[in-house]
């Protein structure tokens, strides 16, 4: 079968956003995990049930293998050989290099295609209550070069504060490079929180309120940095208190990520455009 294009996928989106019914999102059932801290399992183990539970009472899912090797080496060649920022993505104005239609189209379709091999719309179907839909701002490779103290990436923040609160999407968030000791991997808390915390409009920083909220979480529940090889993912929603992991180890020059959020069709925040999967 032909595989579809970026604009015919965009299309499709579009069509299945105005057709959506109502969707209703998985609950998780109770904790099955034993200690404290973020789930850890073999792609081969990932059920709905385990996404949702390790989402909805832990934060987050950490997936080992999700991507084949022979996907993360072609997403990674879409990045090009050069140590320097580039993000590729059906967005326009993406910093970096500009990149044109054709081989963004390409590199999204490479993406598609290692999402379908590792099962993911089966499986986000059955958890968001629907098929999913990407969506045009949010899906991307990218590169990120080693954090400086003066720009040390994305500070703590929960994506719902952006999309306009409670949406029960999917963040499907995978390491092309390893990521973690040499490299920015990603800090979370390591527990649902319940709600969206205060931010600063328009920032992806906490405001004064959040921050106090955000220091009694940690409290609790001391920030996990996973160490990911590449092909391994983070799974996590909107209410994820997460940030780039802390500079400090980072000796690498670079590191290569894949990141993709997964709406409901009835549930696409309204500044969006929506890609079928
Ligand atoms: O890649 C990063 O360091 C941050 C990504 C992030 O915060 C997100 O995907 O919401």
């Amino acid at each position: 079968m032909r595989r579809r294009n970026l604009a015919e996928r965009l299309a499709a989106g579009a069509a299945r956003v105005a057709s959506a019914p109502a969707s209703r999102g998985y609950v998780a059932p109770e904790d099955p995990f034993v200690g404290d801290g973020l789930p850890e399992l073999d792609a081969t183990l990932l059920s709905t049930d385990v996404l949702a539970a390790g989402i909805q009472h832990r934060g987050a899912v950490v997936v080992r293998s999700m991507l084949r090797h022979r996907h993360v080496d072609r997403l990674r060649d879409h990045l090009g050989h050069e140590p320097r920022p580039i993000v590729v993505g059906p967005r326009r104005g993406h910093a970096g290099p500009a990149v044109d239609r054709t081989a963004v189209t390409t590199a999204m379709n490479d993406l598609f295609a290692a999402y379908g091999d590792a099962g993911l719309p089966e499986l986000v179907t059955e958890y968001l209550g629907d098929r999913p839909v990407a969506v045009k701002s949010r899906t991307l490779l990218k590169r990120n070069p080693r954090p400086r103290p003066s720009s040390p990436g994305l500070g703590w923040h929960q994506d719902g504060a952006f999309f306009g609160g409670r949406c029960h999407a999917l963040n499907v968030w995978t390491a092309l490079t390893p990521c973690g000791l040499d490299r920015s991997s990603l800090g979370i808390v390591p527990t649902r929180v319940p709600r969206v915390l205060g931010h600063k409009p328009g920032t992806y920083n906490l405001n004064a309120d959040g921050r106090r909220q955000l220091k009694g979480l940690l409290t609790r529940h001391p920030m996990e940095v996973p160490v990911l090889e590449p092909g391994d993912a983070l799974l996590f929603d909107e209410l994820t208190l997460h940030r780039t992991s802390p500079p400090g180890t980072n000796t690498a020059p670079f590191r290569d990520v894949a990141i993709t959020w997964l709406f409901a069709p009835d549930r696409v925040p309204g500044h969006t455009t929506p890609i079928d999967l």
